[in-house]
């Protein structure tokens, strides 16, 4: 089995800002990031891949339990994919919207969801984002393979979606995190190994001419009910 690599400090390299270059970007990225609202509604208009190619490389920055890195980015742009998950993703919710939760739908009912879920197949790129459970290492066999316990690996893989989803705003772009529950096809489908689970389905494109949000999602708690300073 491959041993952990060492111990050994390196110098930090970190870019010190002036303080009013500090309140720029932060102001500034507080403004993009308040305009930032899911949106069911995209158009199928192209998007640079690299811009979601960088989204995904800063996603990849995040922080995670032991550098271990849990996550693996599918970006989905064929259509013909999309339509298959579109119409498995379409059949969960279904159930769920037919059958699911009865508190769970109220909660639901200020977003005007429904089991219909063009963003899959309008958004030009659908990026699945799975959560590796375990790594895996090269065993003391040749050819053999053994599990690699993962720690923190849902802490870590929502905060790569948070840059993630920040990375793509910051580019502007639109998303729509989307959680079709089980999500059981999204492994097979897309071709992933058992070792990773679905956790996030996460449209990307421009806004369809006409998109609508939600006015509840216009809602967000104000600063003295999320911020508490001791
Ligand atoms: N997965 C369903 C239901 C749903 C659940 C939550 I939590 C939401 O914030 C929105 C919807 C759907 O995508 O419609």
């Amino acid at each position: 089995m491959s041993e952990p690599a060492p111990y050994e400090p390196v110098p930090l390299h970190f870019e010190r800002l002036a303080p009013e270059e500090q309140l720029r970007r932060s102001r500034a990225f507080l403004e993009t990031m308040a305009k930032r609202r899911s949106c069911r509604f995209f158009s199928q208009a192209p998007v640079d891949r690299e811009l979601i190619v960088n989204a995904v490389r800063a996603a990849g920055t995040a922080p995670s339990g032991a550098n271990q890195q849990p996550w693996t980015f599918v970006v989905v742009e064929d259509p013909e994919t999309k339509v298959a998950m579109r119409s498995a993703a379409e059949a969960e919710e279904q159930a769920f919207y037919d059958h699911g939760s009865a508190t769970w739908r109220a909660a639901l009912a200020p977003l005007g969801t429904d089991a219909v879920k063009e963003h899959i197949t309008d958004a030009p790129y659908v990026i699945v984002v799975f959560a590796q459970v375990h790594g895996v290492a090269s065993g003391d066999e040749p050819g053999s393979s053994v599990p690699v316990k993962h720690y923190y690996v849902r802490e870590s893989v929502g905060i790569a979606c948070g840059l993630l989803i920040a990375s793509l705003t910051h580019a502007g772009l639109a998303t729509l995190p989307h959680t079709p529950s089980p999500m059981g096809f999204l492994a097979p489908l897309l071709g992933r190994p058992d070792a990773e689970r679905p956790v996030l389905l996460l449209p990307v494109g421009l806004p369809a001419a006409g998109a609508t949000v939600p006015k509840h999602a216009l809602w967000k708690k104000k600063l003295d009910e999320i911020l508490v300073w001791r």
